[in-house]
């Protein structure tokens, strides 16, 4: 079968991983990359042998061997080269947040609904196999009545008011940081694995460096700045924030949400407990599902595709014991997504078995987010709009 023609735009932590994680899936070739420092996207391009390297994003969403576009920019620049993207009737996966704000991402959602190409969100951790294992747990009915969610997504990358990256800058970032860089992963897969939507939140945000050092050059996300030539800048988003939330099931729910927790890496968790029994998963250690009952030994699960069911044992690649993560999940995604474009491309309905985020669920997310904000600027409970 012919590879589908790839161009990723962008050339920071979210492009190097989907370059990787294409790099492991048959159906996709990359030929072309941009960034508007073209001397990046060449250095890129040769390090990964890709053919093309453009200076200008607009190059690359009108070269017409391009099928597929990554957009792995900056937030801010989401909307309006997700929009360049669906108009120039290019399959598109975004990063997250799909926009900055609700509006932005209620056009996008609808101009990709008119436009039928494939378009998805990169909300990965839906794709692990131990996820999707708690989702079938949950889905079978063996949990029974869903009652109460608690968990959340602790990093320490910006512990120091020394640390810095374009996410401090409003303009770049948006009115929302952690909820809406992680505080939305954790929304989408505990969306994804319960099957019902969040509908009401009671937020409370905290901003524990309103001054942080801003190094006078670029610090990609995750690294340290280099150099000590600072100058003190503002942040008027949030480091860390709780959030109450409701579920359309009547499910109660509580989430923690910081980029400040010393020695927390990627610690995104939760725990489901129903009328009959409990699962816990943490991304820390994303090979165990923990299972609690009240009347028999708890378990621990190992991802063995042996002993998981059918679609979880799909999305483990290698035997127990031979453990994958985070960049295995990411991998997962890409294999959904692209069997959905050879779907497309085949005239055939490439919805009717998605399982990764669309542009619509990307949208219902920035719902949460918006509602989040006005929770704690308004000190009550927020309904997510419709
Ligand atoms: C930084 O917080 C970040 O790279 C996020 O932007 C990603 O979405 C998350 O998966 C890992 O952490």
């Amino acid at each position: 079968m012919a590879k589908i023609k790839t161009g990723i735009i962008g050339t920071g932590f979210s492009a190097q991983s989907h370059m990787e994680a294409l790099s492991r899936v048959s159906d996709a070739e990359v030929i072309a990359i941009a960034s508007r420092n073209r001397e990046k996207a060449e250095a890129l391009a040769e390090r990964y042998g890709i053919k093309k390297a453009y200076g200008r994003y607009e190059d690359l969403i009108h070269d017409p061997e391009v099928e597929v576009i990554h957009n792995c920019t900056a937030n801010h620049l989401h909307f309006s080269l997700n929009k360049m993207i669906l108009e120039a009737g290019k399959h598109l996966l975004s990063e997250k947040p799909l926009a900055i704000s609700s509006e932005e991402s209620a056009e996008l959602a609808q101009l990709a609904e008119q436009k039928k190409k494939v378009h998805g969100v990169c909300f990965n951790y839906r794709h692990y196999p131990m996820v999707e294992e708690a989702r079938q747990a949950i889905q079978s009915g063996h949990l029974g009545e869903i009652q109460l969610v608690f968990g959340g997504y602790l990093q320490d990358w910006l512990l120091y008011p020394t640390d810095y990256n374009w996410r401090l800058d409003p303009e770049k970032n948006g009115p929302s940081r952690a909820m809406a860089d992680i505080g939305s992963h954790w929304c989408d897969t505990v969306q994804h694995v319960l099957g019902h939507k969040v509908t009401e939140v009671f937020a409370d945000l905290k901003t524990v460096h309103p001054i942080r050092k801003k190094p006078k050059r670029d610090v990609e996300t995750f690294h340290q700045p280099a150099e000590a030539d600072v100058e003190d800048v503002r942040v008027t988003t949030e480091d860390c924030g709780v959030v109450l939330v409701h579920f359309a099931n009547g499910a109660l729910g509580s989430f923690t949400i910081s980029q400040v927790n010393a020695g927390r890496k990627n610690k995104l968790f939760f725990e489901i407990a129903g009328t009959k029994s409990a699962l816990a998963w943490d991304q820390e250690k994303p090979n165990e599902l923990w299972q609690g009952f009240r009347n028999e030994a708890n378990r621990h699960l190992l991802r063995d595709p042996a002993l998981l069911s059918g679609s979880a044992a799909s999305l483990a690649h290698y035997p127990g014991g031979h453990q994958e993560g985070w960049p295995d999940g990411l991998k997962n995604l890409l294999i959904r997504f692209y069997q959905s474009v050879q779907m497309a491309n085949r005239g055939e309905d490439w919805k009717r078995s998605r399982t990764f985020a669309d542009f619509h669920d990307g949208h219902q997310i920035m719902k949460i987010i918006d509602a989040i904000l006005k929770s704690d600027r308004e000190k009550r409970w927020v309904t997510v709009s419709e």
